[in-house]
C-alpha cells in the first residue's frame, strides 16, 4: 500500500486521529487487527445473518429459506419463527449471564469483605451500603458495617437462584411499570433462574412458539437489568466508591515514552482497582526507576477503564477496538485482562512487540497468556505481582519501535445516579420543570461498542452531537462514552454544541451535554435514573420522553441491555441489524407489537442522523400525551 492509500484506509476505518495514527502503524508494519479479519471473512453467512439457521442439536445443522423454499422446516419441525427467536433468546440469555455472572463475583467479595477474608477491600460507601439494606429489609441501626454487609451480600447471592421468586432491586422500577410486567407476566424472578430456564426452553422439543419465547427474553433481560447488573453497580460502589464527578485524559496519548505502561482491560474493577492501590507502592515506583522507568502508569481500556475512570480518574486508553492499538504503540509492558470483549486473537498481537498479557480469571483464560489467577483472598499480591512483571519487562521496549500520539483529549466523567440527583438539588424537579418548559426536549441513552460493520465511534459521536444539538440530553455507558470522550463531547465546553435551551442548563450546573454514566453494567444507573424520574412525575418509565441507542453494537450483552430498555418502555434503535429478518413475525413483534405492551419498541436505523430523527419523533410523541 501507498501512504497515500495507507492513510485513506485508516480513516476509513476509524475517527480518532490518534486511532488513525496508530492504525497506519499496524498497516505499515504488516500487524493484523480487528479490520483484517473482518475483510477476511466476507462475505459472510446469509443464513446467519438472517438468523435462520439452526445448529442446535445433531440433526442439525439446519437452515431455512428465506425465500420461501422447500426447506421451511428444520429436521426436528421446526419453522423460521422458533428458529430465529430461540436464536435470539439463546443470544440475550449469554449477555444477561455474563453481566451477571460478573455481578455475583462483585458481591461475593463483598461477603468475603465483611467476612474479612477479602485481602485489601474495604467498604467505602457505608451510606450506601445501609440505602441497600434497607431496601432489603436488613436492620442497619446500631449495627457494625460488616454484619450489614454480610446480611446485604447474602440477600442478593439469594435472589441469584432460589424460591424466593423476587428481585428486590426491580421494586425499585414505578408501579406502572411493574404492574405492566405482572401483567405480561414478565416480572423477572430470579437472576439465575431466567437464563437457566432460557436455556431450557431452547433444548429441541420445548418452547415452540415465538410470542413466548420472546417474552421470556423480556423477563431474563429485565433479571439483568434489574437484577444482576445492578447488583454489580451497587455492591461495586460499595466497595470501591459511589462515582462523583472528576476529569481525566482519554485516548492512544494517555500511555507514557518514559513509564511501565499498564493496561487495564475487561468489565470487572476487583483486580484492576487493586492494581490502581498497590500501584502507589513506593517500593514499586523505586522498581521502575531502577528498570531506567521514571514510573508507572495505569490506563483502562473498555469498560474495566470506564469503572476506573468513574471512581479513580484513571486515564482511559480507549475502547473495544483500541486493545490492538494500544498494543500496536509497542510502548505496553503490560495488558491486564478480565473477561469480556478480549480478542482471543490478543496475544498474538502482543506477540509482534514486547507486551505481556496477563489473564486472571479461571472463567477467561487464553492459551499464550500469563495466568495469574485472581481471588478475593490474594488479590493485593496477584496485584503486586502483576505490577513488578511488567516493570521487569520495560527493558524489553524497543525505543525503535515505540510511537505514541500526542495530546489526550479531556473528559469529566463520575456521573452515577446519585450525583446527577445531588448536582440538581437533591430532587428532579429542576431537570423535570426544564423538561416540561421544553428547554431539555428529553433524554437518550447511547450505550455499546465498536463494529467493524461501521467507522469506529462515528455512530456514537454523529448521534451524540445531532442530539444534543437538538436539545436532547445524552447519557452514557460503554464505548459509547469512550467514543465520545475521545471525540471531546465529555467536557463542559461541549455545551457549545449543544442547542441554546440545553446549553444553558449544562453552563449553569458546569456539567457536559453527553454525561458518563459508567460500564456496561452501569446502564442499570440509567435504569435507576429513568425510575426516579418517572416516580417524581407519577408516571411509568414507558411514559417518559426518553430513548436509548445502541450505534454499533457487536455483543450479545447489548442484545439484553436494549431488550431491558425496550421491556422497562425505552424505545431504543439498534445501528446494526440483529440477526431476526428471517422472520417477519419476530420482526412485526419487537419493532410494533410490543409497543401494545411496553409503550415502547426496537427500531433498526444504520444511519445516526435517520437515528436522532427516530428518537425525537419518539421524544415528541411522548411529549404530547404527557400534554407538554
Ligand atoms: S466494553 S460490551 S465492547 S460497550 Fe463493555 Fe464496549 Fe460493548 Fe464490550
Amino acid at each position: 500500500m501507498t501512504d497515500q492509500e495507507i492513510r485513506a484506509e485508516a480513516e476509513r476505518r476509524a475517527s480518532d486521529r490518534t486511532d488513525q495514527e496508530i492504525i497506519r502503524k499496524t498497516l505499515d508494519e504488516g500487524v493484523q487487527t480487528v479490520w483484517d479479519r473482518f475483510a477476511l471473512q466476507q462475505p459472510q453467512c446469509g443464513f446467519g445473518q438472517l438468523g435462520v439457521c439452526c445448529n442446535n442439536c445433531a440433526m442439525g445443522p439446519c437452515r431455512i429459506d428465506p425465500f420461501g423454499g422447500k426447506t421451511s422446516l428444520g429436521v426436528c419441525g421446526a419453522n423460521v419463527d422458533t428458529i430465529v427467536a430461540r436464536n435470539l433468546l439463546d443470544d440475550l440469555s449469554v449477555g444477561a449471564a455474563a453481566h451477571s455472572d460478573h455481578g455475583r463475583e462483585v458481591v461475593q467479595v463483598l461477603l468475603e469483605t465483611a467476612e474479612g477474608h477479602g485481602q485489601g477491600y474495604q467498604i467505602k460507601d457505608v451510606e450506601k451500603l445501609h440505602r441497600l439494606a434497607t431496601e432489603y429489609g436488613i436492620q442497619t441501626d446500631g449495627r457494625a458495617t460488616n454484619d450489614i454487609a454480610k446480611d446485604l451480600a447474602l440477600g442478593i447471592l439469594e435472589e441469584y437462584g432460589t424460591i424466593k421468586n423476587r428481585i428486590q432491586l426491580a421494586e425499585r422500577a414505578p408501579e406502572q411499570t411493574k404492574e405492566i410486567w405482572r401483567k405480561t407476566g414478565i416480572m423477572p424472578r430470579s437472576i439465575d433462574r431466567e437464563i437457566v430456564e432460557a436455556m431450557h426452553r431452547i433444548h429441541m422439543g420445548v418452547d415452540a412458539d415465538y410470542v413466548n419465547l420472546l417474552l421470556h427474553a423480556m423477563r431474563t433481560s429485565l433479571s439483568d437489568g434489574w437484577g444482576g447488573s445492578m447488583a454489580a453497580t451497587e455492591c461495586s460502589d460499595i466497595l470501591f466508591g459511589t462515582p462523583t464527578p472528576l476529569t481525566s485524559i482519554t485516548n492512544l496519548a494517555t500511555l507514557s515514552r518514559d513509564r511501565v505502561n499498564i493496561v487495564l482491560h475487561g468489565h470487572n474493577p476487583l483486580l484492576s482497582q487493586m492494581i490502581v492501590n498497590v500501584a502507589e507502592d513506593p517500593e514499586l515506583k523505586r522498581m521502575a526507576e531502577e528498570k531506567g522507568a521514571k514510573g508507572i502508569n495505569l490506563v483502562g481500556m473498555c469498560c474495566t477503564g470506564n469503572e476506573l475512570l468513574m471512581r479513580s480518574g484513571i486515564p482511559l486508553a480507549g475502547s473495544f477496538f483500541d486493545q490492538e492499538l494500544a498494543i500496536a504503540t509497542g510502548a505496553v509492558e503490560a495488558m491486564v485482562v478480565d473477561y469480556q470483549c478480549i480478542y482471543h486473537s490478543i496475544p498474538l498481537t502482543a506477540g509482534c512487540y514486547h507486551t505481556k498479557v496477563f489473564t486472571t480469571s479461571t472463567k477467561g483464560k487464553i492459551s499464550g497468556t500469563i495466568y495469574k489467577e485472581f481471588k478475593p483472598e490474594n488479590a493485593r499480591d496477584t496485584a503486586h505481582e502483576i505490577i513488578k512483571l511488567a516493570i521487569e519487562n520495560f527493558p524489553n521496549r524497543n525505543p525503535d519501535r515505540v510511537r505514541i500520539p500526542e495530546r489526550p483529549m479531556k473528559v469529566m466523567a463520575g456521573f452515577s445516579e446519585e450525583t446527577i440527583r445531588k448536582a440538581l438539588g437533591g430532587t428532579y424537579k429542576p431537570l423535570i420543570d426544564a423538561i416540561v418548559a421544553g428547554t431539555i426536549r428529553g433524554c437518550v441513552g447511547i450505550v455499546g461498542c465498536n463494529n467493524p460493520r461501521i467507522k469506529q465511534d462515528y455512530g456514537h459521536i454523529t448521534l451524540a452531537k445531532e442530539l444534543i444539538k437538538r436539545n436532547i440530553l445524552v447519557v452514557e455507558t460503554g464505548c459509547s462514552a469512550i467514543a465520545c470522550g475521545k471525540a471531546g463531547l465529555l467536557v463542559p465546553e461541549a455545551a457549545d454544541l449543544a442547542g441554546e435551551g440545553l446549553a444553558s442548563v449544562c453552563r449553569l450546573l458546569g456539567i457536559p451535554p453527553v454525561l458518563h454514566m459508567g460500564s456496561c453494567v452501569d446502564c442499570s444507573r440509567i435504569l435507576v435514573l429513568a425510575a426516579n424520574i418517572a416516580k417524581e412525575l407519577g408516571v411509568g418509565i414507558g411514559d417518559l420522553p426518553i430513548g436509548g441507542a445502541a450505534p454499533e453494537w457487536y455483543s450479545q450483552k447489548a442484545i439484553s441491555i436494549g431488550t431491558y430498555f425496550v421491556s422497562s418502555g425505552v424505545y431504543t434503535v439498534l445501528g446494526i441489524p440483529p440477526k431476526i429478518f428471517g422472520s417477519s413475525n419476530v420482526l412485526n413483534l419487537l419493532a410494533d407489537g410490543v409497543k401494545g405492551i411496553t409503550n415502547s419498541a426496537f427500531a433498526v436505523e444504520p444511519d445516526p442522523l435517520k437515528t436522532a430523527d427516530l428518537l425525537e419523533a419518539e421524544i415528541n410523541r411522548k411529549r404530547k400525551a404527557l400534554n407538554i
